[in-house]
């Protein structure tokens, strides 16, 4: 090869560099902490392509006191030989390059890849200094780099008998706004990755605390369902466990009843949790009506006076699911890109799951019994909370107005300017009245705690007065055919408790409800928590509303000359404020503070809200010991 043709090409390397240097969002999403975990995961996923090819066995990543990142695995190793037509080493090829990580072995098609599957050489572009060290062949190899430009070339550094790579980089800080990693991120994600990938060891050391976590689970997807479910009670006590290929797509399901009313089907495809849902999730809601419906039948267990037939909603009641399948060329579509597009693995999962489940509820009659007895409680309570809905529905139509009474409505119609502010009492509710702006903001007072939706069924949610009340002003409905964001009649959904524990006892109930039956409304950022302030400092004419204690701290300590004649009221409650104070302290857009509630992690709140709410003692006790810290006016 010519010199000229090298020139030209580490033109281009250093055009593609420069590319996602500009725009790593592009790349990785956002620059954010969410990007700086992803680098971890774009590396980890390349050693798991490597696991799935069935080439390594054990990942360990470590997080180093200077925030380095290691990732090690005992695959092949990347190939060092000269890549054909680029005239460089492979592994330089493969650091470098933008989108050449899969092209070396058609074979072996990337098939895990994370949500953006950009590859070692973006995350090698974002790192101030990266270091790769490569054990084949008996020998080692390294080459260095910085901000993704080779500073030597690949060589030989001594001799190893096992084979493997190892990779350390250091994020920019000149392209991140954090570079210090969180070890729960870390730990979660690769957890979620051994369950997925049975059999495989990732282990997480943390250089900066001596902390180690290792997993690895024999069980797979059955271990996953176990852990989603360790503060519920299970109903059949072994997951069942399905597993096939249909046209060439490998596809894993591991489900588990409960005794609690809540649906929680986790999908992924390639590892990406598919959180959209798409063909995987719908072929395997179909299959699973049709499968419980005809087993029920067959064997006439439908009792007498009950409907025929269990409907979707019936025989997902109290369901854990995690379902898996492996594609070699994902169509990742919807909103956030996490819809899998594939019209093809609708058919594989329906076919795969309407065999295999029929095949073992046939071996299992007991299990299947006890399955096909919570189906149907389910579609009798349905059938009881659709005459509750019917006859609320018929009630209201009847009155002029058919907003509740006890709602202060505010004046404007558009949704998006409009707040609702859910208020703790009847007292505080009536300042909250006076004190608000009523063009956009609505007060609706609560009474005393709201029913836990976590340990009560539809019909029963549907009939009490607090929450029918709550979902009649907001709009929107509950429940996943139910449910509509058009008819949200307000944008702001702002939770007001008093600063105490029942306080935080009221927000706990709102919030699982939110979750549990508005989920799409916490997922796009609509509910948020008001923070009333805990003090009134006052100094002569001075006064300040202060939120916490190291605040009160810093405005005493600020005060010139006389500390005793300071005036320090504690606020208790939200009624102890007049409705100017509330307003002005808390209500005001141009001076409050609002909480916005995120989910982040969808499984750990999923779990939260089950071991705080749902029946176990054992994994509450634990839970709030555990967390005894961090979870101080939490009362259960
Ligand atoms: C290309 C080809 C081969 C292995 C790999 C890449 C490889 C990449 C990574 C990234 C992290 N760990 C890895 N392990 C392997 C196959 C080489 C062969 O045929 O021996």
């Amino acid at each position: 090869m010519s010199g000229k043709n090298y020139t030209a090409q580490n033109i281009q390397v250093l055009k593609g560099l420069e590319a996602v240097r500009k725009r790593p969002a592009m790349y990785i999403g956002d620059v954010s902490s969410k990007g700086l975990h992803h680098l971890v995961y774009e590396i980890v996923d390349n050693s798991i392509d490597e696991a799935m090819a069935g080439y390594a066995s054990e990942i360990r990543v470590t997080i180093h006191k200077t925030e380095e990142i290691t990732v090690e695995d005992d695959g092949r190793g990347i190939p060092v030989d000269m890549h054909p037509g680029e005239n460089k080493p492979a592994v330089e090829v493969i650091m470098t390059v933008l989108h050449a990580g899969g092209k070396f072995d058609k074979s072996n098609y990337k098939v895990s890849g994370g949500l953006h599957g950009v590859g070692a050489s973006v995350v090698n572009a974002l790192s101030k200094t990266c270091r790769v060290e490569i054990s084949r062949n008996g020998k080692k190899y390294e080459q260095n780099y910085k901000i993704g430009i080779p500073v030597d070339k690949v060589k030989e550094i001594g001799t190893s008998e096992k084979n493997g790579t190892k990779l350390t980089f250091l994020a920019d800080p000149e392209i991140f706004k954090t570079v210090s990693y969180k070890f729960e991120i870390l730990a979660s994600r690769l957890r979620e990755l051994s369950f997925l990938n049975r059999n495989l060891k990732i282990t997480l050391f943390d250089e900066r605390t001596d902390r180690e976590e290792t997993f690895l689970y024999e069980g797979g997807l059955k271990a996953f369902v176990e852990f989603l479910d360790e503060a519920r009670t299970p109903v059949n006590k072994e997951p069942v466990y399905l597993e096939g290929e249909r046209d060439g797509i490998p596809i894993e399901i591991a489900m588990q009843y409960n005794t609690t009313y809540t649906e929680n089907i986790l999908t992924y495809c390639n590892n990406v949790n598919t959180i959209e849902g798409g063909t995987h999730l719908s072929g395997f809601k179909s299959a699973l009506t049709r499968t419980l419906n005809s087993y029920a039948q067959k064997y006439n267990l439908i009792k007498n006076g009950d409907k025929v037939n269990l409907t979707g909603e019936d025989v997902r009641e109290g369901l854990t699911t995690v379902i898996s399948v492996k594609v070699s060329e994902p169509q990742f579509e919807g909103q956030t890109k996490t819809k899998l597009g594939n019209s093809e693995v609708r058919g594989a999962v329906e076919s795969l799951v309407n065999q295999k489940l029929f095949e073992y509820l046939e071996e299992n009659p007991a299990i299947s019994k006890t399955i096909i007895d919570k189906c149907t409680s389910a579609a009798r309570a349905r059938e009881a909370a659709r005459h509750a809905r019917e006859l609320t529905r018929r009630k209201t139509a009847l009155e002029s107005n058919s907003m509740p009474g006890k709602l202060a409505d505010c004046s404007s119609n558009n949704p998006e300017e409009c707040e609702i502010y859910l208020v703790e009492g009847d007292s505080a509710g009536g300042s909250a009245k006076q004190g608000r702006n009523r063009r956009f903001q609505a007060i609706l007072p609560l009474k005393g705690k709201i029913l836990n939706v976590e340990k009560a069924r539809l019909d029963k949610i549907l009939v009490n007065e607090e929450i029918k009340t709550m979902i009649t002003a907001i709009g929107t409905s509950i429940g996943s055919d139910n449910f509509s964001l058009e008819k949200l009649r307000y944008h702001k959904i702002i939770i007001m408790t008093d600063a105490d524990v029942d306080g935080a006892h009221i927000r706990t109930l709102l919030l699982t409800f939110f979750f549990r039956y508005m989920n799409e409304l916490v997922q796009r950022g609509n509910v948020y928590i008001a923070q009333p302030p805990l003090y009134k400092i006052k100094n002569g004419k001075n006064e300040w509303y202060v939120f916490d204690d190291a605040q009160k701290e810093e405005i005493i300590s600020g005060i010139e000359g006389a500390k005793d004649k300071i005036g320090i009221q504690r606020y208790k409650g939200l009624g102890e404020m007049n409705p100017e104070q509330l307003w002005e302290t808390t209500m005001d857009p141009e001076k409050r503070t609002i909480l916005q509630v995120t989910m982040e992690n969808a499984i750990e709140a999923d779990q939260i809200f089950t071991t705080l709410m749902g029946d176990e003692v054992e994994p509450r006790r634990k839970f709030i010991e555990e967390n005894a810290q961090y979870v101080r006016n939490l009362d259960i």
